[in-house]
């Protein structure tokens, strides 16, 4: 299992460090890139295309601003890739986030919230769990999990109030 992660500064890092942790913590051999789509687009085209020939399953893209590069990614892999809008101090992530959901039909970017970095290790987990069915087996026990302390909490509401 493998996944590519790139951010388009080192400002964005914040925002991936979940992210990253999640992915590890699955066993997952994560490769960490910060590679900005407009400052830097020649090592970027090179470490996608290194992506699409060394069993990379999916990768996770961050940036701010005019956040060109999940859709910049996109454009030169058919790995599934994931957009995560970073939060900027003017516009509040909404630029960002329009830049990356709004892909033309045919160059798919997966964009989750604004700041969602460990959505975007979920869903990744997710997608690799087609593969990999020790994967899928470990997902499905984390929900029960959850579903058990969500259930707990309701069960202390309960007792609190009734
Ligand atoms: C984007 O511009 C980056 O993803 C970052 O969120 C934003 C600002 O970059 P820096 O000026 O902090 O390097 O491309």
């Amino acid at each position: 299992m493998k996944v590519a992660v790139i951010m388009g500064s080192a400002s964005d890092k914040g925002q991936l460090t979940g992210c990253i942790d999640i992915l590890k913590e699955y066993g997952v051999d994560v490769a960490v890139r910060a590679l900005s789509a407009h400052r830097a687009h020649g090592a970027l085209a090179e470490f996608v295309e290194e992506c699409n020939n060394d069993g990379t399953d999916v990768i996770i893209t961050a940036a701010g601003m005019a956040a060109a590069l999940p859709g910049v990614v996109a454009s030169m892999t058919i790995l599934p890739v994931i957009g995560v809008p970073v939060k900027g101090s003017t516009l509040d992530g909404m630029d960002a986030l329009f830049s990356i959901v709004q892909m033309p039909p045919g160059i798919p970017v997966a964009t989750v919230a604004i700041n969602g970095g460990k959505n975007a290790a979920w869903l990744a987990l997710e997608i690799m769990a087609i593969k990999y069915p020790e994967l899928k087996a470990k997902l499905l026990a984390y929900r029960k999990e959850m579903e058990a302390s969500c259930l707990k909490v309701n069960d202390d509401i309960k007792a609190e109030f009734n």
